[in-house]
């Protein structure tokens, strides 16, 4: 049958058979809804595409999704998504997690994920808080905030999840709310035509340890991105993050730039074409130079 007699795929049919296990009121429903309807949206094959994650309550969502993936390590779904691009570039792959998860034990991937550039989407649960764990401070609980951990107030400074990625070369940012469907799923649809490393940084309550009153707080924060924002400044999109009392959802940053893989492509066609090939006593030399 060829692609263009293909029954069309449906949002259903990107759901498995598991009944999600987060609160009610969870974000994270919003998020995994808006990724179905963008994976329905561009008919992404489910049996080409994975979907890896870390652990905590966010990393559960590659078992609600009809595609290959798993919850991997703490902090390390990022690097296996790497990895199976690497593996098989003609695979969707798509990374989720939390911003325990993403930022505090795997904040060193996030960075060089974004500065390899390799073309792999990467949504990141933004509550705040560690939930699966019960509620200690986060790289992104705002300074001051009383969590389990942090009684008299969190003494730390938040960070910026998307200045982080514009500042370490992602060529893809942007900022989405769980409660917002039309927009966040726009943006995953964006996110996953982009050629690179799209990052995604989803504002996605946790109701049971950031009050739930935080989606509330998180809504009336939210404004859009002005149309005449220019996403391919990088001076522009950073203008968005780091903001006090005011949410921006939207697409901050996306410009074209040759992933890792083009580069690889261009020095394994080099390579194989015999240019610049280094002889066996150039390696030896590399090693032993001569005294
Ligand atoms: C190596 C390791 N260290 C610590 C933990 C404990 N742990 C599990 S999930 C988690 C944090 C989860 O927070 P986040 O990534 O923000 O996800 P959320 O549960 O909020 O969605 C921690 C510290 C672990 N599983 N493995
Ligand atoms: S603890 Fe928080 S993050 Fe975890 S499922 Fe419940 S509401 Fe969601």
């Amino acid at each position: 049958m060829s692609a263009a007699e293909a029954i069309p795929l449906k949002v259903g049919d990107y759901k498995t058979d598991l009944k999600p296990v987060w609160c009610p009121g969870c974000g994270d429903f919003g998020v995994l809804n808006a990724l179905y309807r963008a994976l329905a949206k561009l008919q992404i094959e489910p049996w080409n595409t994975v979907v890896m994650s870390g652990i905590g309550c966010s990393s559960r969502l590659p078992g609600y999704v009809a595609t290959y993936g798993f919850n991997s390590v703490h902090g390390r779904g990022l690097t296996l998504a790497m990895g199976i691009k690497t593996a098989r570039p003609e695979t969707t792959v798509v990374a989720v997690g939390g911003d325990g998860d993403g930022l505090a034990i795997g904040g060193n991937h996030l960075i060089h994920a974004c500065r390899r550039n390799l073309d792999v989407t990467y949504i990141l649960m933004d509550n705040e808080i560690y939930g699966l764990t019960k509620g200690q401070t986060a790289p992104t609980t705002p300074t001051g905030d009383k969590t389990k951990s942090s009684f008299y107030g969190n003494p730390e400074p938040a960070f910026d999840p998307c200045e982080l990625a514009i500042a370490t070369g992602a060529s893809f940012v942007a900022r989405g709310f769980s409660g917002d469907m039309k927009t966040l799923s726009a943006i995953i649809v964006r996110a996953l035509e982009h050629h690179g490393f799209s990052f995604v940084n989803v504002m996605s309550p946790c109701v049971t340890f950031r009050g739930d009153n935080q989606y509330k707080l998180m809504k009336e924060k939210l404004q859009n991105l002005p149309e005449d924002h220019d996403a391919t400044s990088r001076p522009a999109a950073m203008a968005y993050t780091r903001e006090d009392g005011v949410i921006t959802q939207g697409v901050l940053y996306d410009v074209e730039q040759p992933s890792l893989l083009d580069k690889l492509e261009e020095i394994r066609a080099k390579s194989l074409a015999g240019a610049q090939e280094p002889t066996t006593e150039d390696i030896l030399e590399t090693f032993y130079p001569p005294f």
